[in-house]
C-alpha cells in the first residue's frame, strides 16, 4: 500500500526552528553537504521546511523520471524571490528565466529556435572558435611576458572574460573586446556585478526579500546594486545593436547574432527581447567559466587522462582538417569530461518542479502542487547511482553504464537550460584549444571543495600552472 504524504521522513514541522538550526550549521554555504547528510539520515526521500520554503527531496534517477513526467505543460521551478523582487521593485519585465505559464511558453518556443536549436550551431561555432583562438593567444602572450615559459595563476577572472566574450559574441554577433590588453571598465564591472548578484541571492532564499527591503538591509541593497549594474551594461549592448540595425542598408550574408535575429523576426515585443537577452548575458558568465575551471583542475590532477584527451583532439583535428563543426563530432571523451565535471561539480545543487498531478515516489503519495527537488549534487556522488563516484572518469559516459536520468547538469525537458547549446559548444571549443596548446599542472595537494553561493563555487582559489607544449 502507498503511504501518506505526512509519513515522509524529515524535519518539516517547524519551519522557523529549522531555519535557526540551518543558520547555526552555516547552512547557506553548505546547502549541498546538508542535503547529502539528510539523504544519509532519512534515505532516498525526505520532506523539509526551512523558513517558509517547503519541499520533498529525492535522489534516485528513477524517481527523477517520475518527477519530470509530472511537470505538466508549463514546468515551474522554485521561484528565486530576490530575482523577481528586484524586477518588481524596478518595474522591469521578467525574461524567460522568471516567467511562468503560457507567457513563459510562448516566449520560450521562439527563443528555442534562435538559441538552442541544432540549426544555430553552425552560426555559433565560427564565432566561438574565434574567441577560443584569441584566448590561447592571450595566454601565450602572458607566458612570453613573464619570461618563465609557464604561467601559474588563479584563472577564474580570465575565464569570466572568456565566458562573457563567448556569450556576447553569440548574442550580439560582434566582439566585446574582453580578451584585449585594456578592457572596458564597464565590462569588468558587469562581471563583478554577476558575482555579487549570486552571492547576495543565497542568504535571501529563506527570508522574504520584502522584509529585508523594509528594514533596509545591506544584502538587499547590494543585490539591487548588482542587478542595476547588470541591466545597465546589457542595455548599453542592446542599444548598440538596435542602433546599428536601423542604420544598416541592404541585407548582409553574415549571421547577425541572437539579438538582431530576434529583432528582425519581430515575434516578441522589444521589452520581452531585452529581458531575456539580459538574462542570457548574465547567465552565461559564471556558469561555464566555473565548470571550465573545475575541468582544468581535474585534468591537472589526472595527467594521463589529460594526455588521452589531447590524443583525441589531435586525431579529431587531423580527421576534420581543422573544420571546427566537424571536429566537435569527433571528441566524445571531451564531451564525457564536461559531463563528468558537472556530475561532481554541478552548477545547480538541485533541480526542482512544482508537480501538476499526484505522484507516488518511494511508495509515498505526493499531492499535486508540491515542490519536489532532485538533489543533483547528492545524486552525482551516490555510490548506488554511480560506480566509484569519487573517481573522475569521463569514459564512464561512453561505456555501458546506464545513463538513464543521470546526466542532468542542464536540467531536463522543455524547461531545461536555454543556454545549454551555447554553454556546451563554448566549453568544448575551449578545451580543444587549451589541450592543443598547453599542459595543465597543479601544485601540491590541495583539496578544493564546493561552497554554495546560489551556484556552487570552489571554496578556495584554484591555482594552476600552464606550460606551452
Ligand atoms: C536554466 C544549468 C549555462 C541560461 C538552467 C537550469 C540549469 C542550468 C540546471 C535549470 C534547468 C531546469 O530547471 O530544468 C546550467 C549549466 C551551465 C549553464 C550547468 C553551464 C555549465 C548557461 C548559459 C546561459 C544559461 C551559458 C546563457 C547563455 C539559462 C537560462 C535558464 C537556465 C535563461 C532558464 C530557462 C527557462 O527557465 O526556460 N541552467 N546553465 N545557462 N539557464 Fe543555464
Ligand atoms: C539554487 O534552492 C538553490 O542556471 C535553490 O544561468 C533552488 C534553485 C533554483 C533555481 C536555480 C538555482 C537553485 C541555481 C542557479 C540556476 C537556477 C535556475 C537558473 C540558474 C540553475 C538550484 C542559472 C545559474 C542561470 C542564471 C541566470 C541569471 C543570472 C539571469
Amino acid at each position: 500500500v502507498v503511504r501518506p504524504f505526512n509519513e515522509i521522513p524529515g524535519q518539516w514541522k517547524n519551519g522557523l526552528v529549522n531555519l535557526y538550526n540551518f543558520w547555526k550549521l552555516d547552512g547557506f554555504k553548505n546547502l549541498h553537504r546538508i542535503m547529502v547528510q539528510n539523504f544519509n539520515t532519512f534515505g532516498p526521500i525526505y520532506r523539509e521546511k526551512i523558513g517558509y520554503y517547503e519541499s520533498v527531496n529525492i535522489i534516485k534517477p528513477e524517481d527523477a523520471a517520475t518527477l519530470f513526467k509530472a511537470e505538466g505543460h508549463y514546468p515551474k521551478r522554485l521561484k528565486v524571490e530576490p530575482w523577481t523582487s528586484y524586477r518588481d521593485y524596478r518595474n522591469r519585465k521578467y525574461g524567460v528565466l522568471l516567467k511562468d505559464g503560457a507567457d513563459w511558453r510562448s516566449n520560450r518556443v521562439i527563443l528555442n529556435k534562435e538559441v538552442i536549436s541544432l540549426k544555430m550551431l553552425e552560426n555559433f561555432v565560427p564565432l566561438l572558435d574565434d574567441v577560443g583562438q584569441d584566448f590561447v593567444a592571450r595566454v601565450h602572450k602572458k607566458i612570453k611576458r613573464n619570461g618563465q615559459n609557464k604561467w601559474t595563476t588563479d584563472l577564474s577572472q580570465e575565464l569570466f572574460k572568456y565566458a562573457l566574450e563567448s556569450v556576447g559574441s553569440v548574442l550580439y554577433g560582434e566582439r566585446l573586446g574582453l580578451l584585449l590588453d585594456y578592457i572596458d571598465p564597464e565590462a569588468q564591472h558587469f562581471i563583478d556585478c554577476i558575482t555579487l548578484m549570486f552571492k547576495t541571492t543565497s542568504p535571501m532564499l529563506y527570508i522574504p526579500p520584502s522584509v529585508l527591503r523594509r528594514i533596509g538591509s545591506k544584502v538587499w541593497r547590494d543585490h539591487v546594486d548588482a542587478w542595476d549594474g547588470i541591466f545597465n551594461q546589457a542595455d548599453r549592448c542592446i542599444q548598440n545593436i538596435y542602433r546599428e540595425l536601423r542604420l544598416e542598408t541592404g541585407t548582409s550574408e553574415k549571421y547577425p547574432g541572437v539579438l538582431a535575429s530576434l529583432l528582425m523576426l519581430d515575434k516578441l515585443s522589444i521589452e520581452d527581447i531585452k529581458a531575456s537577452i539580459t538574462e542570457l548575458m548574465a547567465g552565461g558568465v559564471d556558469t561555464t567559466s566555473i565548470t571550465l575551471l573545475w575541468t582544468l583542475y581535474e585534468l591537472a590532477r589526472h595527467p594521463s587522462l589529460q594526455e588521452e584527451l589531447r590524443l583525441e583532439v589531435a586525431a579529431a583535428r587531423a580527421a576534420s582538417q581543422g573544420d571546427m563543426m566537424e571536429m566537435l563530432k569527433r571528441v566524445p571523451l571531451i564531451k564525457g569530461a564536461i559531463k563528468e565535471t558537472l556530475r561532481l561539480h554541478p552548477v545547480a545543487v538541485s533541480l526542482q518542479r512544482y508537480i501538476t498531478e499526484d505522484i507516488v515516489i518511494q511508495n509515498y503519495h505526493i499531492p499535486a502542487g508540491t515542490l519536489v527537488q532532485l538533489g543533483l549534487y547528492a545524486m552525482g556522488r551516490d555510490p548506488k547511482v554511480f560506480f566509484r563516484p569519487e573517481q573522475y572518469q569521463p569514459s564512464r559516459w561512453l561505456r555501458t553504464e546506464t545513463h538513464y536520468f543521470r546526466s542532468l547538469g542542464f536540467g531536463f525537458g522543455p524547461r531545461q537550460c536555454l543556454g545549454r547549446r551555447i554553454a556546451e559548444t563554448e566549453m568544448q571549443i575551449f578545451l580543444i584549444h587549451m589541450l592543443e596548446n598547453f599542459r595543465v599542472e597543479k601544485q601540491r595537494h590541495i583539496e578544493v571543495q564546493s561552497t554554495f553561493e546560489l551556484i556552487l563555487l570552489p571554496d578556495k582559489p584554484i591555482i594552476l600552472t600552464l606550460k606551452p607544449l
